[in-house]
């Protein structure tokens, strides 16, 4: 970029950085910034944005003497901003390869201690368009497969800490399980580790180096064969109840009955309290034992015409036919005062665990099953914040809809960037499960000092690397030593191009980096897939 574009950005931001330091702006004050936006931009190669800077300056009133906030400038010139960024910054990244439709790229997890390999790789999948979790420590591997939920898995079989096999080990029930397919890596080629990768479940074995189009011809392969059993499955692999899809087909017989003999039936939601201790304290094998004794125990509990769905997680949908509203809730708190009682064994430990629900009286049939879960749901919300161990109706929840929330921090020294990435965070759409809180943040010490996040909710960290005063890397350093740090979840956004810092922060475990200058719609992208990972 030249200097006169450099300098012309410089200007905008110390502008920008005055005004958020000040409650007011005079009207008179913001016309002229346009003013002389308008005259510069074309002069310096920027007409696209001078002609954006002069639409925005004519639609005003120039005498007019009102006071502006800050926040209502930047709204107001928020195309102008995005223009900048665009034209700037935004004019020198490469767009990368097609993309998927949004939420249903493939998703890879990569596990390589060796940092530069996953940052080649990262990159190289990504071109083409799919989603990918590149991961360089594998304890942290073994705990996030729970969260990325992914539909390949690549292993490095020689890693430092960690043997890659013992990575297997650990997680190839589950992978088994979900008909996940897993591929080794490895420098070492001999017969006994090949052998050794299939007879322990791997599906394809690669030698390092390899061939980037043949690995990726491997991988493509394996996730056409996950694809295919993907579609034709109905049941959930771990608890062997219904899965999701299934839901939907039950849900749409069950209304063209409702049509011919309008006869009541229920939905409830169950949800196990706590379920995120039970992993903790006894691993994610127990965790996993719990949830199958919980769907074998509602299947035995309730009545075999009762359709029971893994919804996903620890959350389970019950579809009851033919039922009135009470008769359901009466069956759901038999259940629950059964279940209380029952024992789980773990070593020399038993615990036992409760859950609670919400449940609604299906009256209108016509209506989505997008409706009556959301009712559900609120009805849940309003168990768990009661004190949790309860079924809750939704005819008795008196509650609006009490969504999650979800915060979303910004930490950028850069008031563009600041901007435009508020922007993009607030227009994303909202699910009305999980509510985005915001704020952002000029530095890494003003984060640090806040205590906004520093509560129980998930929270989402856009890193600035490069900041003045604390650098994105301590931050995040800081933000791995809290107690519950898994609660953060962190993009790194680093301008450097600089090896050692991308590889630093895969090391203190990033959930993902972008390099700068990135398209804005890719940052959007992945603000999303992260957001889905987390709720
Ligand atoms: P609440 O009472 O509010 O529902 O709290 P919770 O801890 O049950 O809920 P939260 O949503 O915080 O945690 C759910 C956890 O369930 C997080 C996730 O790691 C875990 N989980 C999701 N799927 C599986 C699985 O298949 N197996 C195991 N073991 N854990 C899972
Ligand atoms: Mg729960």
């Amino acid at each position: 970029m030249d200097k006169y574009k450099q300098y012309f950005f410089q200007n905008i931001r110390k502008k920008l950085e005055e005004w958020e330091a000040v409650e007011t702006i005079p009207h008179q004050e913001v016309y002229r910034f346009l003013h002389s936006m308008a005259g510069t931009a074309a002069i310096i190669g920027l007409e696209d944005v001078g002609k954006k800077a002069r639409q925005l300056m004519d639609a005003l009133n120039e005498n007019d003497d009102k006071m502006w906030s800050v926040d209502d400038v930047k709204q107001y010139i928020f195309d102008l901003l995005e223009s900048c960024y665009e034209n700037g910054e935004g004019a020198l990244a490469s767009f990368r390869g097609k993309r998927a439709k949004q939420g249903e790229e493939p998703v890879i997890l990569l596990i390589d201690d060796d940092t530069s390999f996953l940052m080649y790789m990262k990159e190289k999948l990504e071109n083409i368009g799919w989603y990918v979790v590149a991961i360089a420590n594998p304890e942290k591997a073994i705990t996030s497969f729970y969260d990325v939920r992914p539909d390949c898995v690549v292993i490095d079989i020689h890693m430092k800490e960690t043997d890659g096999f013992a990575v297997l080990e650990f997680l190839k029930e589950k992978l088994k399980q979900q008909f996940i397919p897993t591929m080794m890596v490895s420098v070492d080629n001999s017969k006994d580790v090949r052998i050794k990768s299939y007879e322990m479940g791997a599906d394809d074995f690669i030698q390092k180096p390899f061939d980037l189009d043949e690995f990726i011809v491997r991988v493509k392969r394996q996730l056409e064969r996950k694809r295919h059993i993907d579609e034709v499955l109905l049941l959930d692999e771990l608890t062997h109840v219904y899965n999701r899809k299934y839901l939907k087909q039950a849900y749409a017989l069950l209304q063209s009955e409702w049509q011919r003999l309008k006869e009541p039936f229920c939905l409830a939601v169950l949800d196990l309290d706590h379920f995120k201790q039970v992993n903790d304290r006894h691993g994610h094998l127990v965790g996993d034992v719990v949830l199958r004794e919980f769907a074998n125990f509602l299947k035995q509990g309730l009545r075999v015409s009762d359709i029971i769905v893994r919804f996903g997680g620890e959350e389970f949908v019950v579809l009851f036919p033919k039922t009135q509203l009470s008769e359901a809730r009466d069956a759901l708190n038999r259940l629950r005062e059964t279940f209380m009682k029952h024992t789980f064994h773990e070593g020399n430990t038993t615990f036992s665990c409760t859950f609670s629900c919400g449940v609604v009286e299906i009256t209108d049939a016509s209506e989505p099953l997008e409706h009556w879960l959301r009712l559900a749901d609120n009805a849940l919300y309003e168990a768990k914040e009661n004190g949790r161990n309860q079924v809750v109706s939704a005819a008795s929840s008196q509650v609006a809809a009490h969504p999650k929330v979800m915060k979303i921090a910004v930490v950028d020294d850069d008031p563009i960037m600041r901007t435009i990435i508020t922007d993009i965070v607030t227009k994303l759409p909202c699910n009305g499960k999980v509510k985005h809180e915001l704020q952002t943040f000029k530095d890494g010490i003003e984060f640090i000092a806040s205590d906004w996040h520093q509560d129980e909710s998930a929270c989402l960290v856009l890193l600035d690397g490069v900041m003045p005063k604390m650098d994105g890397l301590e931050v995040l350093q800081w933000i791995r030593t809290q107690k519950r740090s898994d609660r953060y979840k962190v993009i790194m956004l680093t301008s450097r191009r600089s090896e050692s810092d991308i590889a630093r922060a895969l090391e203190l475990g990033a959930d993902d980096y972008m390099t700068k200058p990135f398209k804005l719609l890719e940052l959007e992208a992945r603000i999303c897939q992260m957001m889905k990972r987390m709720s």
